[in-house]
C-alpha cells in the first residue's frame, strides 16, 4: 500500500515543481521548492535561501522563519548594509541602544557597522526577509543614517502604470540600493518591457500574476521568489481579483565600472 502512494508521488514531479533555474538569466524559487538551512548566530531560525553569489547575484537574499523566543544569539554587527522586512509576526529590534517593537510592514535599512538584535517575543512565528550587501562609498557622500519604520507610513506615488513605496529613499544618491514596494491593481501591466542593468530580487507579497522573463511566461503568487540578473527582458501582468503586490531590490546611483 505505501509502496503504491510512494510511486503516485514519484510520478507527479512536474505537478510539484513550478521551480525554474536559468543562470545569469532568471529564477524563480516558489515556497514549495524550497528548503530550510540554520544560520549561525541565531535560535529558534530556519533560513530559506533565495539569492547569493552562488546564484550570481550581488546580494543576499533570505526569508527568515522565526519561532517563537527566537532571534540572533549575537548582535550582527557586519561590513554589510542590511534590510529587513517582516512580513507576518511581531519582533523586537534593539539597535542604537534602543528597542522597537516591529509589526507586520516594519522594515529598516542600516548602514555597515550598525549592531542589532532581533527576537521574536510575540506568540507566533515570525516571517521575514533579509537582504545584505557590500555597500559601495562614493568620495563626499556621506553615508546614510538608519530608517526604522513601516510600510504603511511610507506614501505610494504613481509610477509608470502602477503604485510604488520607497522604502529606501533610492532618489538620494547615498542609497546605492533601492527597496521598493510595486502595488497593482488587477489587469493592470507595465507599459513596456523592460531590460536593464540592474539585477533584481522580487518576492511576492500578494495578489497574483503572470511574469513574463526573457521570452518565457510562468504565473507568479503570493510567497514565490524571482531572481532577475542584469538585463534580463521582464514584464509583468497582474491577474486575480485583489491587487498584486511585490517587493523589489535594484542596485541604483553607482557606476557600473565599480563591478569590473
Ligand atoms: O523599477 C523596476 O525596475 C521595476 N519596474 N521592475 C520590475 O518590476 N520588474
Ligand atoms: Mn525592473
Amino acid at each position: 500500500m505505501q509502496t503504491e502512494k510512494l510511486i503516485v508521488s514519484q510520478g507527479d514531479i512536474v505537478s510539484r515543481c513550478r521551480a525554474i533555474n536559468k543562470p545569469g538569466i532568471y529564477s524563480l524559487l516558489p515556497k514549495a521548492n524550497r528548503v530550510d538551512n540554520q544560520l549561525p548566530r541565531f535560535q529558534g531560525v530556519l533560513a530559506q535561501v533565495l539569492a547569493t553569489p552562488q546564484s550570481g547575484a550581488k546580494f543576499v537574499e533570505y526569508e527568515l522563519e522565526i519561532a517563537t523566543g527566537g532571534g540572533t544569539t549575537l548582535p550582527i554587527d557586519e561590513e554589510l548594509e542590511q534590510f529587513f522586512y517582516l512580513i507576518d509576526g511581531e519582533l523586537s529590534l534593539n539597535t542604537g541602544g534602543r528597542t522597537h517593537k516591529m509589526v507586520p510592514g516594519g522594515f529598516f535599512w542600516l548602514p555597515p557597522h550598525t549592531p542589532y538584535e532581533i527576537n521574536n517575543a510575540g506568540d507566533r512565528d515570525a516571517q521575514a526577509l533579509w537582504i545584505r550587501r557590500q555597500y559601495i562609498e562614493v568620495q563626499g557622500v556621506k553615508i546614510p543614517d538608519p530608517i526604522v519604520a513601516n510600510d504603511r507610513d511610507v506614501p505610494a506615488e504613481p509610477v509608470d502604470t502602477y503604485m510604488e513605496q520607497h522604502l529606501t529613499p533610492y532618489e538620494q544618491l547615498s542609497f546605492d540600493l533601492g527597496i521598493n514596494i510595486q502595488v497593482f491593481d488587477p489587469g493592470v501591466y507595465f507599459s513596456f518591457v523592460e531590460s536593464h542593468i540592474m539585477e533584481h530580487g522580487l518576492y511576492m507579497l500578494n495578489g497574483q500574476g503572470v511574469y513574463w522573463l526573457n521570452n518565457d511566461f510562468m504565473e507568479v503568487q503570493k510567497d514565490d521568489f524571482i531572481y532577475m540578473a542584469p538585463f534580463c527582458p521582464q514584464f509583468f501582468y497582474a491577474t486575480g481579483w485583489d491587487k498584486s503586490a511585490y517587493l523589489l531590490y535594484k542596485d541604483v546611483n553607482r557606476d557600473y565600472i565599480d563591478g569590473l
